[in-house]
């Protein structure tokens, strides 16, 4: 491949792929409680013992993946509880107007007890970014895993995400949420010209 041709190919590679440094914390929630073995636990709104999130809503369950098979890990996230629907958010620490890859797994629960899908909303810096919405799994160890990824801009140094259920007990369940910074495209094009330079030096 001729040198420019493969320079642009740095480039456009360079430009579509995050860094690889997950700014959420505890994204696999795989930190804190957890649940027992083949169960679940509950945590109300405002429980603290989850690290990372401020929990909201009614309340959440942290499955074990011997209760729902998780994406990865032992545990996933289940945004309503026994009863009403929950939400899970946490502030990110983020450069305004900086660039980011969203990406997490969801499942819709297999319990299911009223008609339509279960569903729930994500919102990115306050405001509405999409709407999750399933129809139950086939069976508790045969979870729909459903990827949901998007390259998103931050409003600002601060920017909150948020999940929220809007289907009670039987909801949308969570694994995997990551946000990473995207390089800026003038960084890479700078370090590849830099490059091209030692190289004509020599
Ligand atoms: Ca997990």
């Amino acid at each position: 491949m001729h040198n420019l041709a493969k320079s642009l190919l740095v480039i456009a590679l360079s430009v579509s792929s995050a860094n690889g440094v997950n700014i959420v914390v505890n994204g696999g929630f795989e930190s804190g409680p957890g649940a027992p073995a083949g169960g679940f636990r509950n945590l109300l709104a405002g429980d603290l013992s989850l690290p990372g999130w401020t929990i909201g809503g009614d309340s959440v369950d942290i499955h074990h993946t011997g209760h729902t098979n998780a994406h990865s890990g032992l545990y996933s996230l289940d945004l309503a509880g026994p009863d009403l629907p929950g939400s899970i958010s946490q502030d990110l620490i983020t450069v305004a107007g900086g660039q980011y890859i969203l990406s997490f797994w969801y499942a819709a629960h297999a319990y299911h007890p009223y008609p339509g899908n279960a569903m729930a909303t994500l919102s990115w810096g306050g405001s509405q970014l999409g709407v999750l919405s399933l129809p139950a799994s086939p069976a508790f160890q045969a979870m729909n895993w459903t990827h949901y990824q998007i390259q998103i801009g931050s409003p600002g140094t601060s920017t909150s995400l948020a999940f929220t259920a809007t289907t009670p007990n039987g909801s949308i369940i969570l694994d995997d949420i990551s946000v990473e910074p995207v390089p800026a495209p003038g960084a890479s094009l700078l370090l590849l010209m830099a490059g091209l330079g030692s190289r004509r030096r020599r």
